[in-house]
């Protein structure tokens, strides 16, 4: 019977990777033609499955804007980003391919060059070819331009987002905690006058500093949080980051304030975008719009404006699950102001699991108390334990999603791009979104239990989940990052846990269930090779 489930299983997985699939014809009106719902995905960063108060943390922090999200949509209770750390995860969601089938797809550097690249076909770009108007804003941490240390900071960074499919972007080009610590619209960084201060010219480098320029490791004595590990190198705004760089001026962003800064960009999106729908009305023209709205909380350097400190009690970590949970609420307002809720989709998520010492000493750990970042879940960001990748999800569109339901079906970020293909009509050509499956019904709150076929997870090693089994891959990466203190998975042996009788992943089955082991790895392996 073993051998009958395994090659059934196989049988199944080969029927759901053959070829390009067809988009299923979506949500139709009674008219027969797709429904295109404005769509909105706000991504939050490091943001655990805990650190949402819907999701079991009532007691230990508040966020009322995403909870409201929650209960006017469906809270995704298995939902995964497709990686445990964010350039990975990003990838997946816009190119609906797993990022380990590609190489130098890991953490990126700053000055890395454009990992999602023009020949991509990209979510945004099936999204323009739906008829929308599509815009990036917030975190990006995928690479610009076509050289790796070319780019010309100080002119056009180009290639860029609008080579892959984004009308509009306003970003920060890696992480916070990476050098250019500037802002980037439409490929030009902002609030650089060179012309009245040549001496602001950017320089960026990821091996030697700068001549005369102070650093973390050199000058502690200018820093206003320290770091507890790596992020010693240029200081900007008082904090020590990762690379060097000089230059920049008024331009430097001050990190206090990004979130207010991109948050209203989403928002001067959103209203750009309904206005322009309204202009087009009468020519029957308008455009519904896209919005990929990447937030830079939770991440390191936790710096929240003064409005948030001391509000949590949890310190900078905590008082950034606030400004998160604000920053959430303003786009909400935007769309209820505007009149549009109703009809626009919001799905939100995190690109991976949660650390608390990420590398600076901002007393995450010290005042985290009784909260639970990672819920019930084992590992953290960087693990291929469940915490690395089973993160917070909602999805709400009032028009067509029930209101306050908790779904249980197996849901991953790589599904979004067939998902929308098929919400908007649009079919998908050979290798366009490879390992992206139409899972519409998952994202509408209709099937609640099933979701897709297997889950895979990525970290030092894979894992994949089928129904209540999941199998991670030996590896010889170390057990556990001392450093951030996280259990990252890694063992030289195979690993088989039943996520419904042990979710925290404690007792290791596989000696016990060798047919289930041997299953689950042949699984992988055809994933692999798909
Ligand atoms: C690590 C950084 C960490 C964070 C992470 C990327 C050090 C010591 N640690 O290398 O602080 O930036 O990269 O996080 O430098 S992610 O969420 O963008 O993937
Ligand atoms: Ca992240």
């Amino acid at each position: 019977t073993d051998r009958k489930l395994n090659l059934s299983l196989l049988a199944s997985l080969a029927l759901c990777t053959a070829g390009a699939q067809a988009a299923s014809p979506g949500q139709k009106t009674k008219k027969g033609t797709p429904e295109k719902p404005n769509v909105v995905i706000i991504l939050a960063d490091d943001l655990g499955f805990g650190d949402i108060a819907c999701n079991g943390s009532f007691n230990t922090i508040s966020t009322p804007n995403v909870d409201r999200l929650a209960a006017q949509g469906v809270r995704f209770a298995n939902a995964h980003a497709t990686a445990a750390t964010s350039t990975p995860a990003r990838y997946s969601i816009l190119t609906g391919e797993y990022a380990w089938r590609q190489p130098g797809t890991g953490i990126a550097p700053g000055d890395a060059a454009m990992i999602v690249t023009p020949q991509h076909r990209t979510l945004p770009e099936m999204m323009q070819r739906a008829g929308y108007a599509t815009a990036a804003v917030g975190k990006w941490h995928l690479g610009l331009g076509d050289k790796a240390g070319q780019q010309d900071w100080n002119g056009a960074v180009t290639p860029g987002l609008k080579d892959i499919g984004f009308d509009y972007s306003y970003i920060m080009a890696a992480t916070a905690d990476r050098v250019p610590c500037v802002y980037i619209e439409n490929g030009k960084v902002v609030g650089l006058d060179l012309e009245n201060h040549p001496e602001d010219s950017i320089r960026v480098s990821y091996s030697e500093p700068f001549p005369g320029e102070p650093t973390g490791r050199k000058n502690p004595e200018l820093l206003k949080m320290k770091a507890s590990h790596g992020h010693d190198m240029a200081i900007v705004n008082g904090i020590g980051r990762i690379g060097y760089m000089t230059g920049g001026g008024d331009a430097l962003w001050v990190d206090e304030n990004i979130a207010d800064t991109i948050t209203d960009r989403a928002v001067r999106f959103i209203e750009r975008s309904v206005a322009a729908q309204q202009a087009a009305k009468e020519t029957g023209t308008e455009k519904p719009f896209f919005l990929y709205f990447c937030t830079n909380d939770i991440h390191v350097p936790r710096s929240p404006h003064e409005r948030f400190v001391g509000k949590s009690g949890m310190g900078p970590r905590g008082d950034a699950i606030l400004q998160f949970d604000w920053s959430v609420g303003r786009v909400l307002d935007a769309l209820d102001s505007l009149g549009i809720a109703d009809n626009t989709l919001v799905i939100l998520s995190s690109d991976n699991g949660p650390v608390v010492d990420d590398g600076y000493q901002d007393r995450a750990v010290e005042l985290l108390g009784d909260h639970k970042p990672w819920g019930k879940f084992r590992g953290g960001k960087y693990s291929i334990f469940e915490a690395g990748t089973r993160v917070p999800a909602i999805a709400r569109w009032p028009k067509r999603i029930p209101a306050g339901k908790v779904s249980d079906a197996a849901a991953s970020q790589v599904d979004w791009f067939a998902s929308l293909a098929a919400l908007t009509g649009q079919a998908l050509s050979e290798g366009e979104a490879p390992d992206s499956r139409d899972q519409l019904d998952v994202w509408l709150g209709k099937d609640r239990k099933k979701g897709r076929a297997h889950i895979v997870e990525n970290a030092g090693t894979l894992s994949i989940t089928v129904d209540d089994w999941k199998y991670i891959a030996p590896s010889g990466g170390a057990a556990k990052d001392r450093n951030v203190n996280i259990e990252l998975g890694n063992s030289k042996e195979p690993q088989l846990y039943n996520l419904v009788e042990d979710m925290g992943e404690r007792n290791n089955l596989a000696a016990r269930y060798p047919e289930k082991v041997a299953e689950l790895s042949a699984l992988l392996e055809q994933v692999r090779e798909t």
